[in-house]
């Protein structure tokens, strides 16, 4: 049985890290393989980085660097973050493309391809995950690299027509033929890229996935993340989600709660979700005292300007929704800048009536599969979910709004607060069994069936 090697921006050598669906499913498929995991240790140093650090632990040798000032700042926050990210969720107009960003890039990607190439074995598959990396296969077939390599990107790949946007598309598409499978997490995204290919670079679509181009043949499928969702189901019965719930419900006082997790990105649509709160309390005068809506969203990538901009416009929304509908005894909105532990999100999701899971786009948006595993069964919650996340795919069963239409966002959210017990429970046993039965093992060992990985 040959080894694994995973390829990640951040790994799970730092054990807080490891909590998270993604880090569990690599971690499991390198314990029971045997592996290395290379990646970015999450330090940045002034002048050149020292050698790469070596940790070990349960079988598994992790490999990771530090970043220069100038690598962080170039390949990090500017071509990954600034361009492949607000290109991807198709916010072109976010893209800062500048002149130098995608050397740094390529020379990330180089870099570390460098530095994963002389630890290869015969036998030994690679697996490449995400947006930072779409040159990791180029470097490592530059290096000698003739193994298998597969690639998983986590979010959406773009209409063909938006893909061209991206000043350095040809190197790029060309580039992610190197790899042999490449994952996505839906249909739409495995379309769109087949159909650029198609297009634009003379490939043909030999069915199946199977796809001829650059005098390769590579396979292109979707697979959908999961999440650990039987230990999931059991974080929301528990004592310290009991805790959460109990906090929460001194707050609430009797209301419904309408509930909101998610990063605070751009791409989780949050202005469009509160004003469409705000018509909900506009429109259905007797929403007004009775329900309560909390988002939660901790900030990210606050040293990005589009970020920070978020945070004004979301804090002056708040306020301005607080201010119009709110009275002397009831806060319509809430918004809590911060993250909570997942144990206490599981407590939260479990007593909300309803989740809103409305990113304008999302590569699959995993609080929507959390949100349905921690509900009860004799009295489920009801999920409203954007028709633009990868999850609604998977998740059709469940109310599918167009989170752009503020006014039918708002209908939905009222019309989910109506919906009689049979047929919530109805609708979420249909969800609750999809979600279990692709769970992250399942997507795991389908991707690696796929990149012909032997796992026990
Ligand atoms: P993200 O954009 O980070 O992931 P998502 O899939 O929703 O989005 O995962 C977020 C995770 O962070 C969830 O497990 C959630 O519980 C947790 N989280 C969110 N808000 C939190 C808070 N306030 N406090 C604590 N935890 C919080 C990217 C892609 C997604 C894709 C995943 C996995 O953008 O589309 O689903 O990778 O592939």
């Amino acid at each position: 049985m040959g080894r694994l090697i995973a390829i990640s921006n951040r790994t799970a050598a730092d054990p807080s890290a490891r909590a998270g669906g993604l880090a569990v499913a690599v971690w499991e498929s390198l314990t029971s393989t045997g592996g290395m995991w290379f990646g970015w240790s999450g330090n940045i140093v002034k002048g050149e980085p020292g050698p790469p650090e070596h940790i070990t632990d349960e079988g598994v040798d992790f490999v990771v660097t530090d970043f220069t000032e100038a690598e962080h700042d170039g390949f990090y926050l500017q071509y990954a973050n600034r361009v492949i990210w607000p290109v991807f969720h198709y916010r072109v107009d976010l893209a800062h493309f500048g002149d130098t960003d995608f050397d740094a890039y390529e020379k990330v990607n180089k870099r570390i391809a460098d530095m994963v190439v002389p630890h290869l074995e015969k036998g030994d598959s690679v697996w490449v995950h995400d947006y930072h990396f779409l040159l990791m296969g180029d470097y490592l077939r530059k290096g000698g690299w003739d193994g298998p390599i597969g690639f998983f990107l986590h979010i959406p790949f773009p209409s063909p027509e938006v893909f061209r946007a991206l000043p350095e598309h040809e190197q790029i598409a060309r580039a992610m033929c190197a790899f042999d499978v490449l994952g996505f997490q839906s249909e739409n995204d495995r379309s769109n890229f087949v159909q650029f290919l198609v297009r634009s670079c003379d490939g043909v679509d030999e069915g199946d996935g199977w796809i001829s181009v650059f005098g390769r043949r590579i396979r292109a499928n979707a697979y959908p993340i999961g999440i650990e969702a039987e230990s999931f189901a059991k974080l929301a019965t528990g004592q310290r989600a009991k805790t959460a719930t109990s906090r929460i419900g001194k707050f609430l006082g009797g209301r419904k709660l309408v509930l909101g997790v998610d990063r605070m990105d751009y791409s989780k649509g949050l202005p469009q979700r509160f004003e469409a709160v705000g018509k909900m309390f506009d429109n259905f005068p007797s929403t007004r005292g009775r329900v309560s809506f909390t988002q939660i969203a901790p900030p990210s990538r606050s040293k990005v300007e589009e970020y920070q901009d978020l945070r004004v416009q979301l804090d002056e929304l708040a306020g301005r929704i607080n201010g119009d509908y709110g009275d002397l005894d009831w806060i319509p909105l809430r918004y809590l800048a911060r993250s909570y532990d997942r144990k206490e999100l599981a407590g939260l999701y479990r007593i909300a009536s309803v989740c809103l899971v409305t990113p304008l786009r999302d590569g699959m948006n995993l609080v929507a599969k959390e949100f349905v595993m921690a509900q009860d069964p004799d009295d489920p919650g009801v999920l409203i979910l954007s028709q633009f996340a990868g999850a609604a795919e998977q998740l059709s069963d469940t109310l599918i709004v167009n989170p752009h239409d503020r006014y039918h966002v708002a209908e939905t959210i009222y019309k989910a607060l109506e919906m009689p017990l049979e047929e919530r429970q109805e609708r979420w046993e249909k969800l609750r069994r999809t979600v279990v039965e692709q769970d992250i093992s399942w997507w795991r060992q389908k991707f690696l069936d796929d990149l012909d990985v032997d796992t026990c």
